[in-house]
């Protein structure tokens, strides 16, 4: 078996009960037998980036290691989006649940389906604080994007 890589996704949630939608999708992606070690982000609530005509965001990053190629594991996200019934009618519109992978170890890949590390994340606040927090990395955080920590989620 490879070595396990140290991965980053991120999650949003703006439709529905946020956190609760959130939540679920930490507590499947944990229980799946290719998932270790995972840590989860304070709880931000952010400003909407991109299409702005929507509500606030929750966001979170979780941190993991895993033993998924880099498409199993977008295959895995993407199951975990479809159960929580995303639903998606605009393009960076209003979603139920998103999961999007960030960080693969130091990995560089493209395909099709998938870029590592996502394009966009060191433009983005609400990534980039939760990542900070959980990796000790040190990013400068885009001007202008509004995000507060709203807390930690509690998991029985
Ligand atoms: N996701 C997007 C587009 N805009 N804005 C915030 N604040 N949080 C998000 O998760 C988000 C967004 C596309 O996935
Ligand atoms: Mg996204
Ligand atoms: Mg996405």
């Amino acid at each position: 078996m490879q070595d396990k890589a140290s991965c980053i996704v991120s999650m949003g949630s703006n439709m529905g009960s946020r956190e609760d939608n959130l939540k679920a999708a930490v507590r499947r992606l944990r229980s799946d037998p290719h998932i270790f070690d995972l840590r989860v982000s304070s709880v931000y609530e952010t400003s909407p980036v991109g299409y702005l005509d929507q509500d606030d965001f929750l966001n979170i990053c979780v941190a993991f290691k895993t033993d998924l190629e880099p498409e199993e594991l977008l295959d895995l996200t993407q199951k975990i989006e479809k159960e929580g019934l995303r639903e998606r009618h605009i393009h960076w519109g209003p979603r139920t649940i998103d999961l999007d992978i960030i960080l693969y170890g130091d990995l560089e890949y493209e395909s099709s389906r998938l870029t590592i590390p996502h394009p966009r994340f060191r433009e983005r606040a609400f990534v980039l604080a939760p990542l900070c927090e959980l990796t000790g990395m040190e990013y400068e955080l885009p001007q202008g994007q509004e995000i507060r920590r709203v807390g930690q989620f509690e998991f029985e």
